[in-house]
């Protein structure tokens, strides 16, 4: 099979596209990936090149030793993934250790594999022993509302969770175990990586201040809806706080118990306190 035939192929071209039709991807901002799937990566095995050269990670990551992604490329626009995606994207295949890269597909005009590789994969590595290897998808994007949100909200896991869930009744139910903050740092290498993939042990959403968000999941439909519920609660704060700097009434940390119980969700009492 052609990989671009292939539907994961497809899929993440579309999720790319939808990304940039939100506003997320301003220029060459955001990255992908995706772990792909033995039986997928099989199949389109007569389409890839196994020549390529082996490129340090920048990063060790033993967990994914052998696997093969699917990559956003370096500098690359997600506003072009869709017209010429085997210019835009890659597959790559890990070495035995889990620190080497190399080219199988794509990338055509030439280029690297996106600038956050290092945070990606090390997210990629917690989240398959987390997942007991459920989670496939890393999605970073540059979501204008959360990234307004950290210019105001004091840089804590319980305040952005909690204004968050506060927002939109289904945020408790989407992400129950809340979301991570890391304060501001200098993106595309090993510290900010570590950073997220640490707070990643916890939750499947972390915020970067004043650049955008990290996220975590188990397909395109689940990693992209949860990015897209993340952002629109950021919206609808941003919104309310522009029309008064205080609400009048609000869901309270009872009402979220009671959806709980009726969601049969668990939602940490951490993020449950008297305002
Ligand atoms: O430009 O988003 O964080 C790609 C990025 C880096
Ligand atoms: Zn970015």
């Amino acid at each position: 099979m052609k990989v671009l035939e292939a539907e994961f192929v497809q899929g993440f071209i579309r999720m790319a596209n939808d990304g940039w039709e939100q506003g997320w991807h301003e220029r060459n901002g955001g990255n992908l990936t995706y772990r792909i799937k033995p039986e997928e990566i099989e199949a389109a095995a007569d389409d890839l090149n196994k020549g390529g050269q082996w490129r340090e990670i920048g990063t060790s990551v033993p967990q994914l030793a052998g696997e093969y992604f699917l990559v956003t490329g370096s500098g690359k626009y997600f506003r072009n993934i869709s017209i010429k995606p085997d210019d835009s994207i890659a597959i790559v295949e890990l070495d035995e250790n889990g620190e080497n890269y190399r080219i199988c597909w794509g990338l055509v005009n030439g280029g690297r594999p996106t600038s956050e590789l290092p945070s990606h994969l090390m997210n990629h590595e917690v989240k398959k022993i987390a997942s007991k290897g459920k989670h496939r998808v890393i999605y970073h994007a540059h979501t204008t509302n959360v990234i307004a949100l950290s210019f105001v909200l004091p840089l804590k896991d319980e305040i952005f969770t909690r204004e968050l869930w506060e927002m939109a009744t289904e945020c408790p139910v989407v992400f129950p175990d809340g979301v991570g903050v890391v304060d501001w740092m200098v993106p595309g290498g090993r510290e900010i990586a570590v950073a997220t993939s640490e707070l990643m042990k916890k939750y499947d959403v972390a915020i970067w201040a004043h650049h955008g968000i990290f996220c975590s999941g188990e397909d395109f439909d689940l990693t992209f809806g949860l990015m897209h519920t993340v952002e629109k609660s950021a919206e609808i704060l941003v919104k309310t706080l522009s029309m008064r700097p205080d609400k009048l009434q609000t869901i309270t940390a009872q009402n979220f118990r009671d959806l709980a119980v009726d969601f049969e969700v668990t939602l940490p009492e951490e993020f449950l306190y008297e305002k």
